[in-house]
């Protein structure tokens, strides 16, 4: 069996926590999860409130486990849900794309538990003055949102740069993946590509079909030019958008060119205007499994590989 402090802090059997998806991380997932042993996460994504309370509820209605909210901080919608997390007494948070220092003090005044995901050393000292309970150090292995550093580099930073727990998230995709996190410092993981082919995620079937025949060269990065690059799977979406970067386009055409491109690819299944968010890791998720079994395997197999660890040492 794996136990880290991270277990005791939220109250959850397996330090895994799954990635909040925009248009994916629903009520139904988050349930799915929370039900495994996992901490399950929705995602507020880009909108408002309401969206949010009925996620909530629905989550509530399918677990009483404990389970999260991701903030994107670059949402327009931002305050009002910070404001509902708060008045829901959510368990956790977690916020991406940003500095959360403004929502904290509301947060933490509710007893919420805050956990950042950082891609940098300064956030990560900044956040653990702001109160965090821990710290998610993503790498752009990643998909969706990503900074530059690889996990196998940010990690130990940021575990040596905070007092607090530290879980690795970017090029998670099985035991082995847990076990390097370990090593490197953290006390815990959070996956997105792999629980984006749960059996109870919603998203559409053309977005998992395309995880599960991806392979490790089929992603690539674009949005650099307007500051917030973003891992996707290959297609005739993320190549146009790449070729408009390199373009006179003005960022207001290209800003145009990708909006509404992840509810195209998420809802509609639009294999050719969609943008299908995955990280790295796509390549080596092959089966939809429930999120269940998903954690059990990992575990037991992170547990295998971490006891052969000593292996080499004599
Ligand atoms: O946020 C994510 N992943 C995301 S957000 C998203 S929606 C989106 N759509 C279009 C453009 C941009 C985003 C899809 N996937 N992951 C967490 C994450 N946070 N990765 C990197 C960061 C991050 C980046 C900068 C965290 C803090 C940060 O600080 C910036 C600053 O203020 O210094």
């Amino acid at each position: 069996m794996i136990r880290t402090p991270i277990c005791d802090l939220l109250g959850i059997e397996y330090p895994i926590f799954q990635g909040g998806m925009a248009w994916i991380s629903d009520g139904k997932l988050a349930a799915a999860v929370s039900n495994g042993g996992g901490l399950g996460i929705i995602s507020a994504m880009n909108l408002n409130a309401a969206y949010l309370k009925e996620q909530i509820d629905l989550c509530r209605s399918l677990t009483d486990k404990p389970f999260g909210v991701n903030v994107m901080l670059m949402s327009p919608h931002a305050g009002e849900v910070a404001e509902l997390i708060a008045r829901e007494k959510v368990p956790v948070v977690t916020t991406g794309a940003g500095n959360p220092s403004r929502y904290m003090p509301l947060w933490l005044e509710a007893g919420v538990k805050v956990i950042p995901v950082v891609a940098s050393v300064a956030m990560a000292r900044l956040v653990t003055k702001a109160g965090a309970a821990a710290i998610i150090a993503e790498g752009g292995e990643s998909g969706g949102h990503v900074g530059d550093l690889t996990t196998m580099v940010l990690v130990p930073q940021v575990v040596d740069a905070t007092h607090l727990p530290v879980l690795a998230a970017g090029g998670i995709g099985d035991g082995r993946g847990i076990a390097a996190a370990f090593m490197l410092g953290a006390l815990g993981v959070q996956v997105g590509t792999r629980f984006l082919v749960a059996e109870e995620c919603g998203v559409h079937e053309n977005y998992k079909k395309k995880v599960l025949k991806a392979n490790d060269i089929a992603t690539m990065v674009t949005g650099k030019r307007l500051g917030h690059p973003v891992r996707q799977i290959k297609n005739q979406f993320a190549r146009e958008y790449q070729k408009a970067e390199y373009s006179q386009i003005s960022d207001e055409e290209l800003e145009k060119l990708g909006s509404g491109a992840l509810y195209r690819a998420a809802v509609l299944g639009d294999e050719k205007t969609g943008d299908f968010l995955a990280g790295q890791i796509a390549g080596m998720v092959n089966k939809e499994q429930p999120a269940a079994e998903i954690i059990r395997e990992m575990f037991e197999e992170a547990e295998q590989v971490l006891k052969g660890a000593g292996k080499w040492v004599k």
